[in-house]
């Protein structure tokens, strides 16, 4: 059964949506494998986020994602990966499709509420990273 990272980001815990955002991967099928809450330390974040390292937006981002606690969670599945990223929505909320969560939750593209693993590989360094 195939495993993905997902996080509630600093804006989603901040605006108490912790429980909406677990409640559409239940709803969905997955299970939760692990969860917890923390403040992600600088350099956690830096290496999470390494693929945007030359990014003009890079010290924002992980500015933002150090700003506040999150909620980060391993959810397990056939299709993972892509069901949660499904489920996410496309990265700019305003394009995320209704029924998507950062289409229903979010408006911008710098606080838009979760994160998904992009593939199988993604996951297991990130739950590496978070869990292991
Ligand atoms: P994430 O990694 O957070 O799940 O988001 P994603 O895969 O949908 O998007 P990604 O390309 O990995 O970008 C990571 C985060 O960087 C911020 N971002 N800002 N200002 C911009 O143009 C821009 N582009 C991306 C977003 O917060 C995005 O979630
Ligand atoms: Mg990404």
């Amino acid at each position: 059964m195939e495993k993905t990272f997902v996080m509630v980001k600093p804006d989603g815990v901040q605006r108490g949506l912790i429980g909406a955002v677990v409640s559409r991967f239940e709803q969905k099928g997955l299970t939760l494998a692990d969860a917890k809450v923390m403040t992600i330390p600088r350099a956690l974040a830096e290496e999470h986020y390494g693929e945007h390292r030359e990014k003009k937006f890079f010290g924002e981002l992980v500015d933002f994602i150090t700003s506040g606690p999150v909620f980060a969670m391993v959810w397990e599945g056939p299709n993972a990966v892509q069901n949660a990223r499904t489920l996410i929505g496309k990265t700019n909320p305003a394009e995320a499709g209704p029924g998507t969560i950062r289409g229903d939750y979010a408006l911008i593209v710098d606080s838009n509420i979760v994160h998904g693993s992009d593939s199988p590989e993604s996951a297991a360094r990130e739950i590496g990273l978070f869990f292991g």
